[in-house]
């Protein structure tokens, strides 16, 4: 990387990194090659930089007409898995993606602060989580372009204003709104949801304010079949790291590292797979060819023994590490 490089590059770069649509990709590059100085030392930066450019332009070519990078209300799925946040104005959303992640949000004492879908990276241990920061619900509802959005998520995240005397209500409107939709549904109602309550969770949010445990186990009572309820405080940052652990768990996903026979395995770079997965799913997300010649595995984890030979079906656990040899 040239050293020469103008700061506001590196802020453009970031806005780049953090781009999760592909308009919003090839504007910052632009931005970048237009302050880059041109002299020799940022040849090679350059070229890759337009490289990078015209992919893109490709990509956004080929996607029906571009229509979906033009809706605003699609969030591009980075990392481990995509977390959508649902609740009422003011109930403490974007502070959670303000706390835990870089995204840049806009956190406001009034409500309908936010008016667009907005994702951020919240690292976990070493991978990293997509949370979407989304527009309030409403009195009458959910908008109806806002359910694409909560529809491609992952798992679901619905808050819950605890300091607010009306949260008991809060939560059976919302509850209420999410069945109609069929987007969730309380246990017994829960055939035809989008998500069940494997895939939700509830933030019992601003739980530092005064009164609002007291609150908690009055919604607690008064809904029964409430979905897995977490309480949180942004502010003091209570439970925040419980939070994020069940939010791995329910993403039921496995983190699993390569090692190159006779080396170190790779443990900075894990690969995500779905909770159930086996070496040979492992071998093809890593490289076709891995996994068209594989012969055999060794792992170190869930093994019997450091460096077990395992056969393609034998079924991965969470951070296991994995050599594969080859027939060819
Ligand atoms: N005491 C306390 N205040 C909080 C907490 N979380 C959020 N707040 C405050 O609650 C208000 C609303 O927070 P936001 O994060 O903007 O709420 P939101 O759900 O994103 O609101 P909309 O964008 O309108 O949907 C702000 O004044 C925050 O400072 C918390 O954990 N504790
Ligand atoms: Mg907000």
């Amino acid at each position: 990387m040239p050293a020469n490089l103008p700061p506001e590059y590196y802020e453009i770069e970031e806005k780049f990194q953090n781009a999760s649509r592909i308009d919003e990709k090839i504007s910052a590059l632009n931005e970048m090659l237009s302050v880059i100085p041109k002299h020799k030392g940022t040849d090679k930066l350059r070229a890759r930089l337009r490289r990078k450019l015209s992919n893109l332009k490709e990509e956004s070519k080929k996607s029906k007409g571009g229509e979906v990078q033009d809706n605003p209300y699609l969030v591009e799925k980075q990392g481990a898995g995509q977390v959508v946040l649902v609740g009422f104005p003011n109930s403490g959303k974007s502070s959670l993606v303000q706390k835990m992640t870089n995204a840049k949000v806009e956190v406001a004492s009034y409500p309908f602060t936010t008016t667009l879908p907005q994702p951020g990276m919240m690292p976990y241990e070493d991978i990293k989580i997509q949370l979407v920061d989304t527009p309030p619900i409403t009195e009458e509802g959910i908008p109806g372009p806002f359910i694409s959005t909560i529809s491609k998520g992952d798992l679901l995240l619905l808050f819950v204003d605890i300091a607010g005397e009306d949260c008991v209500e809060q939560m059976e409107k919302m509850l209420k709104f999410l069945q109609e939709k069929n987007i969730y549904g309380r246990n017994k109602d829960q055939k035809n949801m989008l998500f069940n309550d494997h895939r939700c969770l509830t933030a019992a949010a601003k739980i530092d304010i005064e009164g609002s445990e007291e609150r908690l186990e009055i919604l607690k009572e008064l809904i029964p079949d409430h979905p897995e309820l977490i309480p949180i405080s942004s502010k003091t940052e209570k439970n925040l790291d419980r939070l994020k652990q069940r939010i791995f768990e329910k993403l039921n996903v496995i983190r699993i590292y390569t090692k190159a026979p006779g080396r170190k395995a790779d443990t900075d770079n894990p690969f995500v797979l779905r909770k159930g997965a086996s070496v040979i799913d492992f071998a093809g997300r890593v490289h076709k060819d891995l996994a068209n010649n594989f012969k055999k595995a060794h792992l170190w984890g869930s093994a019997r023994f450091d460096g077990q030979n395992v056969g393609k079906d034998y079924q991965l656990e969470d951070q296991d590490i994995v050599e594969i040899h080859t027939s060819s």
